[in-house]
């Protein structure tokens, strides 16, 4: 078979149990070890809490799989120079027996292709500060994929207003979860307007349900606001995303390798606050992933 399960998750899809879907691009290239284990784990638990079953995607050995063992998230935690899959990326990772990560893009194809209509991470990609053809193929796939992706925006390390712009484009309904504006990752609230505002897991559900009646080929993205004890000042942030994008360009990172230096260097520039904010907000959004899950 294509995709390897894990028993729980075969068993959660076959009963028509709630099911979440989670990334592992945060795990091998998001956070640092041990961190991005801890990390992985307290998403997958925060599922369990709210009433699903997590199912964390990845490559192992050129499988695709659809739910790890907490061994396959240590090992991966660890695994070193893991190819990043995106879209493009797949049949290279599957056709060369490859061990791979997936992002926002390559989670949404393989949770649609495993039959999971809901997905959470931290935030999507979006189109590069300064570098507007660098466009993240989350948005695209967002626009072709339906699969309702729960974050915390796309990263404030982007250009917000441009991507907000793609994601119309691209048909993507934005929602905001209990925020009346598009939160920026490490802070709550851009200042950028969302198209509505739901306030309960069933409003939301209720969306997710319409899109499945409408036949829509597209994905939803529901945004969450990080917890507020966890938030970073937004001065503290800007100055920090500012000084690590201004870095990445002096030393040519360019390509997939930007997002993982940007994250990387924001961490140190602001003494590891950041860090605390990707992982709970993170962790947050697993739980209302889980939420909407069971209402759907
Ligand atoms: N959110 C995080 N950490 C991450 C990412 C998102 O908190 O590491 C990853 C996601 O997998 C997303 C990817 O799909 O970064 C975007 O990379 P790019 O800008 O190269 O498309
Ligand atoms: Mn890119």
């Amino acid at each position: 078979m294509l995709l390897d399960f894990a028993p729980q998750v075969h068993d959660a899809l076959r009963t028509n149990k709630p099911v979440v879907a989670l990334e592992s691009t945060l795990i091998t290239h998001g956070l640092p070890y041990p961190t991005n284990r801890d990390t992985a784990l307290a998403m997958e638990a925060a599922v369990r809490d709210s009433g699903a079953i997590p199912a964390t995607i990845a490559i192992l050995n050129g499988k695709i799989t659809v739910g790890l063992s907490e061994t396959q998230v240590e090992s991966l935690a660890q695994a070193k120079n893991v190819r990043k899959c995106s879209r493009r990326d797949l049949p290279i990772a599957v056709g060369l027996g490859e061990t791979a990560a997936t992002t926002v893009a390559g989670t949404m194809i393989v949770a649609h292709m495993a039959g999971i209509n809901i997905f959470a991470t931290g935030g999507i990609g979006g189109v590069h500060r300064g570098h507007p053809f660098d466009v993240s193929a989350d948005l695209i796939e967002l626009g072709r994929t339906p699969v309702a992706v729960v974050c915390s925006g796309a990263k404030s390390i982007l250009d917000l207003p441009l991507t907000l712009e793609v994601l119309e484009t691209n048909g993507v309904p934005l929602l905001g979860y209990q925020t009346s504006t598009l939160p920026a990752f490490y802070t709550r609230d851009s200042g950028l307007p969302i198209d509505a505002q739901v306030n309960t897991a069933s409003e939301a559900a209720s969306v997710i349900r319409a899109a499945q009646k409408l036949n829509a080929q597209h994905g939803i993205l529901i945004t969450v606001a990080v917890p507020e004890n966890e938030a970073l000042a937004a001065e503290i942030a800007e100055k920090a995303i500012l000084q690590a994008t201004e870095e990445a360009e002096s030393q040519g990172i360019h390509g997939k390798e930007v997002t993982p230096f940007v994250l990387g260097r924001v961490v140190e520039l602001t003494d590891g606050k950041s860090m605390a904010a990707n992982q709970a907000l993170l962790i947050n959004n697993a739980r209302v992933a889980a939420e909407i899950a069971s209402q759907l």
